[in-house]
């Protein structure tokens, strides 16, 4: 019989080649590496009304790191926060993000499709946030009323906090538009349509993942819309991946939807540029 191995030491594990060519987890200098060596990448994902037209085009962040591949911002957001790196992070995005708009616009001057960029309390307060976007649509040359900002909330807003309030109806007044992100899930709550002047509500993917089937998540989203028919705010689904759910929430009125169902997150591309209708998209004909 073979004698049993005794457990691995600890120090045995670093000594172990293939464990020792492991990549350990991302840290900070990599992060800040990656800012400025290219390695964050922007993601579009369409947003299509009930005959798959485009409304808007998020945007997503990704970081291709070198070992682990491609990082979401839930994977490498805590570590910008803790590495300060949440500012100069939200301005390459935001610089980016009016770019890409502007080129769409130049290109497509018709163009009245949105362009999405996640954006957190936090960052639309910090000083100096108002003039960095504006420098931003400036040195782009993008039509503010294509960018619309998704508030994301990952902590507790103040009940009404007037600093962004002021802030939001600034840059209402230069035409963005305002959505609440994730909505009904973590801190993007009902208070927040008491005082928050937003365009749209983005119902978040876990009141969509078992529509049509559940009593309980129909009447939350047929509630939503109706609440949302009465303060004149719009509704986008997310995470919409079936017929069935993109057809009953057709038939209750949101309005405009977000999923694998349409497309999934991609770079930008030439093709991009001009596709106003998602032309594999799974629309019925008129
Ligand atoms: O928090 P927010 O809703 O902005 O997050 C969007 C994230 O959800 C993106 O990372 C995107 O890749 C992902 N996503 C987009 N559409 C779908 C979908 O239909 N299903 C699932 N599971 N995830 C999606
Ligand atoms: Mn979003």
């Amino acid at each position: 019989m073979a004698t049993p191995r005794p457990p691995a030491a600890p120090d045995d594990h670093a000594r172990d080649p293939a464990a020792a060519s492991e990549p350990g987890p991302p840290d900070a200098a990599q992060l800040h590496d990656a800012l400025h060596q290219g390695q964050l990448r922007l993601f579009y994902q369409s947003i299509v009304d009930a005959d798959c037209r485009l409304v808007a085009r998020e945007v997503l962040l990704r970081w291709q790191h070198p070992q682990h591949g491609l990082l979401t911002p839930e994977q490498f957001l805590p570590l910008a926060e803790a590495a300060g790196l949440l500012a100069p992070i939200g301005d390459w995005v935001l610089d980016n993000a009016c770019h890409t708009l502007a080129q769409w616009q130049r290109q497509q001057p018709a163009t009245d499709w949105l362009v999405g960029v996640n954006i957190s309390a936090a960052q639309l307060t910090a000083p100096g946030f108002c003039d960095s976007l504006l420098g931003c649509l400036q040195r782009s040359g993008a039509d503010p009323t294509g960018l619309c900002l998704e508030l994301i909330e990952s902590s507790p807003l103040e009940q009404p906090d007037n600093n962004l309030l002021q802030q939001l109806n600034q840059l209402r007044a230069l035409g963005l538009s305002l959505a609440l992100d994730d909505f009904g899930t973590g801190y993007s709550a009902l208070s927040h349509l008491q005082w928050l002047p937003v365009d749209y509500i983005k119902i978040d993917s876990s009141f969509v993942r078992n529509l049509p089937y559940t009593h309980r998540d129909r009447a939350i989203v047929e509630g939503l819309l109706e609440l949302a028919r009465r303060l004149e705010i719009q509704v986008v689904a997310e995470g919409v991946e079936t017929l069935e759910q993109f057809d009953y929430l057709c038939s209750i009125g949101c309005f405009a939807f977000q999923g694998y169902l349409f497309d999934r997150p991609a770079e930008a591309s030439p093709q991009m540029y001009s596709q106003a209708q998602l032309t594999a998209a799974p629309c019925r004909p008129n």
